[in-house]
């Protein structure tokens, strides 16, 4: 079934899907099979969002030019013809020709536009207070409640506009959201996997997300995370950073379990997958300080085919990597104890 009307379709939308297809690996499929009703609002806060992580993530763009310009994105998102020519980053082409973003925001119905544009005002503030932190002391992310309220802002406000766009549209249940906490969760499961995976690429870049409050208990300076001398406590670093986020796990299958039209269960469903898998790849694994590493091509087909039949075949998903996980556990590490309580939990529930 195409969901996409290419027939109807104005220039400028097939060119949002273009830019959805250029600068996404897995959401691009997911939201291009989602319900018709949320397909085109859902693909313009994708786009949205991605510009304005263009510009969190490049760091050639001068930080008195980007605070400014992630603070204001509400409004350049609403100023016909608006492009940016000045970043570097491989998204560079979305923002370059935003404009085509723009003419196809003011098209959809008020409610998604006022949710979309609402995230875009607390998302581009949150990322610039981090940005300014991280600038002024250098020193990055010191709490783990610091860490969390950065997840929060790139990861948590997307959870909270899809909730309310899921139950605006009477595609989710409206009890989903009376419970901001799963919501979060959401979120939040998928930020830390991603931070924790981006280790080396963003020690690379001069960032640092994982929190000192984690990474001080393992090494006495950040960069000896990356020093071969230090693996054995950089492993465990991970693996506490592992921990963490495996707190989030309960809450997910809680929220997904509350959803009531399969395109929609299937978009929030593959990623949260593929996270659970992500996290059992990262565990324990020396690559993880050395280069990007990913699930493979026929892992993440398997994912997908299970995640999308039902709430009981993506839960085997869960099921299946937390036993891994656990089954990888060393009791060496000094979260021996705490990862196989954490594991044998979720299990449990499952
Ligand atoms: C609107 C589908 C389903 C309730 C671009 C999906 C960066 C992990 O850290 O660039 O720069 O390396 O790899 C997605 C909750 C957000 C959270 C967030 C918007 C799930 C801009 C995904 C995606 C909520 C802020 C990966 C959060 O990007 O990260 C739509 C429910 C964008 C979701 C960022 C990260 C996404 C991310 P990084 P990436
Ligand atoms: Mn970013
Ligand atoms: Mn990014
Ligand atoms: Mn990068
Ligand atoms: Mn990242
Ligand atoms: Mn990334």
């Amino acid at each position: 079934v195409h969901k996409r009307d290419v027939s109807t379709e104005s220039e400028t939308l097939t060119e949002c899907f273009r830019f959805l297809n250029l600068t996404s690996r897995s959401f691009a499929a997911v939201i291009q099979e989602l319900n018709h009703e949320l397909l085109v609002p859902i693909t313009l806060f994708y786009l949205v969002l991605r510009g304005l992580d263009t510009i969190e993530d490049d760091m050639h763009i001068p930080l008195d030019k980007k605070i400014p310009l992630l603070r204001n994105f509400h409004n350049t998102m609403e100023i016909d013809g608006w492009q940016l020519h000045e970043s570097k980053e491989k998204d560079r082409e979305l923002l370059e020709k935003f404009d085509v973003v723009i003419t196809e925001l003011k098209k959809i119905k008020k409610p998604y536009y006022d949710i979309i544009k609402d995230m875009t005002i607390k998302m581009g503030n949150g990322m610039a207070d981090y940005a300014e932190n991280s600038d002024m002391i250098k020193n990055g992310v010191q709490t783990i409640e610091e860490y969390e309220l950065y997840c929060h802002y790139v990861a948590g406000l997307v959870g909270e506009g899809l909730t309310r766009l899921f139950v605006s549209s009477e595609l989710g249940n409206p009890k989903l959201a009376e419970r901001p906490s799963l919501t979060e969760s959401m979120g939040q499961f998928l930020q830390k996997t991603n931070i924790i995976r981006d280790l080396h690429e963003d020690w690379q870049d001069g960032r640092r997300w994982y929190p000192k409050e984690i990474w001080s208990k393992h090494v006495d300076k950040w960069d000896d995370l990356f020093d071969p001398k230090h693996r054995e406590q950089a492993i465990n670093c991970i693996s506490e950073m592992v921990l963490d986020a495996l707190k989030h796990a309960e809450e997910c299958l809680f929220y997904m379990a509350g959803m009531r039209e399969q395109s929609v269960f299937n978009f929030v469903a593959i990623p949260q997958g593929m996270a659970i898998a992500t996290l059992e790849l990262l565990f324990r694994n020396p690559d993880v300080l050395e280069r990007n590493v990913k699930i493979t091509k026929g892992d993440a087909c398997q994912i997908m085919l299970e995640s999308t039949q039902n709430l009981s075949t993506l839960c085997e998903v869960f099921r299946r990597y937390v036993r891994r996980i656990h089954a990888k556990n060393d009791p060496r590490d000094p979260n021996y104890l705490n990862i196989s309580v954490r594991c044998a939990k979720i299990e449990q529930f499952i």
